[in-house]
């Protein structure tokens, strides 16, 4: 075992890294060739995705926010490059054939990842993996060969005095004096520093040139020049201007611009659906399917609808939430011309990538369900839902705000589970009331004096009729609340306060129009949305 880790160990290690890299490159290549491919990492990231116990989900939310994707992708990298390094040592070190099954079980584990991904798959899923594990067996071979296998194996190493040089190999003679290599037949057999330099620098060049195309030639797929070209008619009744008066929270607009919009979704990378390739299927339990295309959308009657859009993963003074005017075409209606059975009780949103998500057929209650093509004024941005996604007044999104949208299908509550539901979240999600404080942060140091705290509070489609902040052990008291713009919107509100120097307690809560008090009961996002009251705590100097 101590000859793994000899003279040599180092380079089997960095020699087995470039062995990988020439994997991961050439699989890229092939998942370039077609939009319906996807590289290995992708691919083992979108079933770790799938997989992961809620809970982990949850805390890479809290540590890493919306970069939560690149943390598991540089967590992937990581371990491939631990793995790539372990098969090198492994094979030059060992045994040459483990090197082998080594790079079987990465081919296995992408092609496996590929097979079972969301949406509906063809065998040929598996070529990236495939090719990248052939490619990566063709270089563990080739520095087998070129850096004279040999010299990695130690049954070729004298056993004798080893121990030392083991110690010395810092500078890494190339050739040890008590540590000369032979061959079988007996002759000294010499690494040469530079070829085994060339070979690794060889295989990285491999690995980059097709790594590179791969991306390259994937670009091509990119929905981004279809999102450049599409012009977004006028809606038939277009919004009134919005008053000013909506707006008193300097921290927070009112509408979030489409830059800031949170976004959370399991898409490890963005679907890319240009509009000449969208079809949206309306199936089911309908006496008429429908299949529409982009421009069919665009040619029914759009409105416009302010609407706050909220995560269930969101934690009480989260920031998973945020206001859109949406451009759609009406759910209500499309759903009319299918002619919906009385038996379907649930609708379901299905993405191209085959996220699903559903919803109660009565919540078609008048209020401006949209299949969405327009955020902000523009085009549904890509990480969005280009381009095209549903959006439920009142729902969280989980639930209803199925992006990438393709197709939408009338069942049942019995007969189907949206992709939350078996991982633990509620079928019937409608948005919990909230109220949070924008102004302040939580043990921010402010100077004492007359300040003014502010925030936002939301209870969609109800309605905010009041909120009340509470300082310390103090009575609650009313805040100012600004103008509301309609119910299905957050609404904004202020309260001025004397900040005494000391510690001060600031907590907040809300009342919806029906006259419920937003509670202070504590519960986690899982299974249908958090609750509790917004509490900070701020340090007010002394004067
Ligand atoms: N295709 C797809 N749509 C999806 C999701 C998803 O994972 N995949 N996530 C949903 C969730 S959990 C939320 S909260 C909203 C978020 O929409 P946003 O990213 O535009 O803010 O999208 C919903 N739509
Ligand atoms: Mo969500």
């Amino acid at each position: 075992m101590n000859k793994l880790f000899s003279m040599y160990f180092w380079r089997s290690a960095i020699a087995g890294i470039a062995v990988g890299a020439v994997g991961i490159g050439v699989a890229e290549l092939l998942a370039g060739l077609s939009r319906d491919l996807t590289s290995p990492i992708f691919a083992v990231g979108d079933r770790v995705v799938d997989n992961v116990p809620v809970w982990l989900k949850d805390l890479a939310i809290e540590w890493f926010g919306t970069n939560d994707k690149i943390a598991l992708l540089c967590g992937i990298g990581s371990i491939l490059v631990i793995y790539s390094a372990l098969v090198g040592v492994l094979a030059f070190r060992w045994k040459f054939p483990v090197g082998i099954l080594g790079v079987s079980l990465f081919s296995i584990v992408g092609s496996a990842a590929a097979l079972t991904a969301r949406s509906s798959t063809q065998w040929w899923v598996v070529t990236p993996s495939l090719a990248g594990g052939l490619a990566a067996v063709a270089a563990l071979w080739a520095v087998y060969r070129r850096t004279n296998s040999l010299l990695f194996s130690p049954s070729a190493l004298p056993t004798k005095g080893t121990e030392n040089a083991e110690l010395t190999t810092t500078h890494e003679p190339d050739v040890e004096a008590q540590d000369i290599p032979v061959n079988k037949k007996g002759q000294i057999q010499v690494v040469d520093r530079r070829k085994f330099l060339y070979t690794v620098a060889g295989l990285t060049a491999v690995s980059a040139v097709a790594g590179g195309a791969g991306r390259w030639l994937n670009a091509r797929f990119s929905a981004a020049k279809s999102r450049a070209e599409v012009l977004l008619p006028a809606p038939r009744k277009p919004l009134p201007a919005t008053p000013s008066e909506i707006e008193v929270v300097k921290e927070t607009p009112f509408f979030t611009p489409n830059s800031d919009f949170y976004r959370i979704d399991t898409a490890l990378s963005v679907p890319q659906v240009p509009i000449d390739t969208w079809t949206l299927h309306v199936h089911g339990m309908v006496e008429k399917e429908i299949e529409i295309t982009f421009d069919d959308l665009l040619n029914r009657d759009l409105v416009e609808s302010d609407i706050t859009l909220t995560c269930v993963s969101n934690v009480v003074g989260g920031e998973l939430v945020g206001t859109a005017r949406w451009l759609g075409a009406r759910l209500d209606t499309l759903l009319q011309e299918a002619g919906v059975s009385s038996e379907a009780d649930q609708i379901v949103g299905r993405s191209i990538d085959g996220y699903t998500c559903g919803f109660p057929t009565e919540i078609l209650d008048g209020r401006d369900a949209l299949v969405a093509v327009g955020m902000n004024g523009e085009p549904l941005p890509l990480d969005h839902g280009f381009p095209a996604r549903l959006i439920v007044p009142g729902l969280y999104g989980y639930i209803s705000a199925t992006k990438w949208l393709t197709e939408i299908e009338l069942t049942t509550f019995a007969a189907f589970d949206q992709y939350w539901v078996p991982r633990g979240y509620a079928d019937r999600a409608p948005i919990k009331m909230q109220s949070r404080i924008d102004s302040l942060q939580g043990l921010q140091r402010i100077a004492p004096g007359n300040i003014t705290i502010g925030g936002v509070a939301w209870a969609q489609t109800i309605g905010i009729e009041a909120v009340e902040v509470k300082i310390d052990d103090s009575d609650w008291a009313e805040t100012d609340l600004a103008q509301e713009l309609n119910s299905t919107t957050w609404r904004q509100w202020t309260f001025p306060w004397k900040a005494l120097p000391g510690r001060h307690t600031i907590t907040v809560r809300a009342k919806d129009r029906n006259g419920t008090i937003q509670t202070d009961e504590r519960s986690e996002p899982l299974p249908n949305g958090a609750t509790g009251l917004h509490k900070i705590v701020v340090l007010v100097d002394a004067s």
